[in-house]
């Protein structure tokens, strides 16, 4: 039997594909396809593909040309395919002619035509692209710009400041075509919102742009209350918009590997979740201003939340703060988390040091990630037999933010939702709340 093999990312599947599937399998008995996971795609820079692995491995399969599919995850996997699958041919479309020659010492190299007049990259682009509208002008918002032309089907059109001066310099230093003199005048110029402005601007700004009928992506921490949480997420249901919190770690790769890989249990059962941001800053930053809602648990305690959400569930049964505090705001604060068969603690700082990485123990080993954790890049398994230990690498590209904004825009254009559950977002902005309340707060 003549075993054809061939690889695509089959984003928007189209004619060109089936007529590349026809002719792989026209040249063989048995044709395996290898889909590339959304991963591996966005290793080798492709940011923009619509429709997610799974989306596109039922498109190859419906056609049936197919006799297997199997998964792409990393660059050099193709030789390992064919020698573990026994390939006679590996075919691809002439848009690769020669890039692939290396695989003529493993089998049969064979360059296909490709359909002209019809691509990927052509469909997405006729995809309306959505017009982002950036509220704040800040730090973060220097850095989202370049993030976003990573991600295709998106443009940043529009921005608002309240300063005129300030929102002037951001749009001709970004080359923004409208820089608005209202929330109104930005709304009217986009179709979703990013919300980069101070965290106690958020609530309004975002019940703003929802009213107005713009999806929304909104800096972390979201809001400070957990009944405005639920308003919110309840307005962006009823009028089918994305509302989404900015949570960098929650779309980055690497962190959801390690989620999904803790969880199907290598480490055994997970008894305790330990990580910490701290981040020295300004006596007079506006981070550390109580008036601003500044502190240390308002600016950080949503990335530590995070794995301890995802790995232990919101349920918890008790939780102790143990802060620092100074001028009216925590500079310091430990919070240790109980639950029924586990526990999680937390340490934030803007005016402490510590050590920013993370350790999640469980019965058979743990899981180790170095500073900075939420950067996730780089995390290892660690056993009592050293012997056993993995490390695994991952790339981080740029700022992270690329991640974020990729999933903003494939849920607006796939009526999905974000890495984060509601239940997620609302049990972070009910950490907070009760911090700010002083339940269990204890001053050090
Ligand atoms: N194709 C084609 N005609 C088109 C478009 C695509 O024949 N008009 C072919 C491509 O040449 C490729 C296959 O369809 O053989 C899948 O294309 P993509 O989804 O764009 O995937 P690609 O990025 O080419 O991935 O490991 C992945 C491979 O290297 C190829």
């Amino acid at each position: 039997m003549k075993k054809v093999i061939t690889y695509g990312t089959f984003d928007l599947f189209h004619e060109g594909h089936v007529n590349l599937l026809r002719r792989a399998k026209a040249l063989g008995d048995w044709l395996i396809v290898g889909v590339t996971t959304d991963n591996f795609d966005m290793q080798r820079g492709k940011m923009n593909t619509c429709d997610n692995v799974m989306e596109r491995i039922e498109a190859v399969k419906a056609c049936g040309y197919a006799d297997q599919i199997i998964i792409e995850e990393y660059r050099g996997q193709k030789i390992e395919d064919i020698q573990k699958y026994g390939v006679d041919i590996f075919a691809i479309g002439s848009d690769w002619e020669g890039y692939f020659d290396y695989l003529k010492d493993y089998c049969e190299v064979v360059y296909l035509p490709r359909t002209e007049g019809i691509s990927s990259s052509q469909l997405r682009e006729e995809r309306p692209a959505v017009r982002l509208g950036i509220i704040g002008t800040g730090s973060i918002a220097s850095r989202f710009v370049p993030e976003a032309a990573f991600v295709g089907s998106n443009k940043v059109v529009a921005a608002y400041n309240p300063d005129p001066a300030e929102r002037t310099r951001f749009c001709e230093k970004f080359r923004i075509p409208v820089s608005a003199d209202s929330p109104e005048a930005l709304f009217t110029a986009c179709d979703a919102v990013y919300i980069a402005s101070p965290i106690y601007t958020h609530y309004e700004y975002a019940k703003q742009a929802l009213e107005a009928g713009k999806h929304v992506l909104c800096e972390i921490p979201f809001v400070l209350k957990e009944s405005e949480a639920a308003e919110l997420l309840d307005l962006a249901e009823r009028s089918g918009l994305v509302l989404m919190p900015a949570h960098k770690t929650a779309s980055c790769p690497a962190f959801n590997h390690l989620v999904s890989l803790l969880r199907s249990g290598p480490i055994g059962e997970i008894v305790e979740v330990n990580a910490s941001v701290t981040t020295l800053t300004d006596e007079r930053s506006e981070k550390l201003d109580a008036a601003r809602a500044g502190g240390s648990m308002n600016e950080n305690a949503v990335f530590p939340l995070l794995p301890v959400f995802k790995l232990l569930g919101t349920q918890w049964e008790s939780i102790d703060f143990f802060a620092k505090m100074r001028a009216g705001v925590d500079i310091f604060t430990k919070a240790v988390i109980r639950y029924p068969h586990a526990v999680a603690s937390f340490q934030v700082g803007l005016g402490v040091k510590t050590e920013g990485n993370m350790v999640v123990s469980g019965t058979k080993g743990y899981a180790y990630v170095p500073a900075p954790w939420w950067k996730t890049n780089y995390f290892e398994l660690r056993f009592e037999d050293q012997n056993l230990n993995k490390k695994y690498f991952y790339p981080y590209d740029g700022e992270g933010l690329r991640y974020e904004i990729k999933d903003f825009v494939s849920c607006i254009h796939n009526g999905s939702h974000g890495k984060l559950t509601r239940q997620e977002i609302l049990r972070m902005s009910r950490v907070q709340e009760l911090f700010l309340a002083g339940k269990n707060v204890y001053e050090i």
